[in-house]
């Protein structure tokens, strides 16, 4: 009995997972071909506009998103085939929502959650044993997935790269956001047994405040408000 009630949570998330549409996606985001949904999250391909990896986070910020969260090997493959299948632009950096800034070599994605599964180039992440790690790891607190390098992620600055004598060249690249999927989607199994998923309950953000790093508080429902955390 325990097996087939297994079977049908399995059936049911199944059935849930290819209910789900653009349409479950916050109202605010652009319904286009770079919005796409995986996994109950909404990802957002903001790929042909170029930020710092503070602007980019403030930018997701705004709209009641983070960075892209990932945080499983299914999310990486997803991200990694959109962009190399369904985007052509010309860039090849992405940011995601990974850093280690407030302790070097402790990274954590934007919402504190820590680092478990990774995917990291053999020249970056904290069990990099590579000269040019070694010489730029303080400084490279910022995250991204690299196309040209199948996907991998490398340690960039999130601001600026400091290390040229003469030059202080900003560190620009697209990014991708990520949104919870809001589920309209009810699921009826056997039994007459229904599963629901609840609906996103943040509303629509925007805020004009530079909280930098540190990004906004939110409230005790998980939504952000326009004040910067302490
Ligand atoms: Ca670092």
């Amino acid at each position: 009995m325990k097996y087939f009630t297994k079977l049908f949570i399995v059936a049911a998330f199944m059935g849930l997972a290819t209910c789900q549409s653009t349409d479950d996606c916050p109202a605010t985001i652009p319904r286009d071909t770079y919005l796409k949904i995986f996994g109950g999250f909404c990802f957002q391909f903001l790929v042909s506009q170029k930020r710092t990896h503070t602007q980019a986070r403030q930018d997701c910020q705004s709209r009641g998103g983070t960075l892209a969260l990932v945080k499983t090997q299914e999310i990486q493959t997803f991200l990694y085939t959109a962009l190399s299948n369904d985007f052509h632009e010309s860039y090849d950096k992405i940011w995601i929502g990974l850093n280690d800034v407030d302790k070097e070599n402790e990274f954590k994605w934007e919402d504190g959650a820590p680092l478990t599964y990774s995917n990291w180039h053999e020249f970056s992440g904290p069990n990099s044993t590579s000269y040019s790690h070694a010489l730029n790891h303080n400084e490279n607190d910022c995250v991204v997935i690299d196309t040209e390098s199948d996907g991998k992620w490398a340690e960039y600055p999130c601001e600026q790269q400091s290390f040229l004598l003469f030059f202080h060249e900003a560190e620009l690249h697209p990014y991708i956001c990520q949104y919870v999927a809001s589920a309209s989607t009810a699921v009826t199994g056997g039994a007459g047994t229904t599963v629901t998923v609840m609906a996103n309950p943040c509303p629509a953000f925007s805020c004009d405040l530079d909280c930098g790093m540190s990004g906004f508080q939110k409230d005790q429902s998980g939504c952000s408000v326009c004040k910067c955390a302490v």
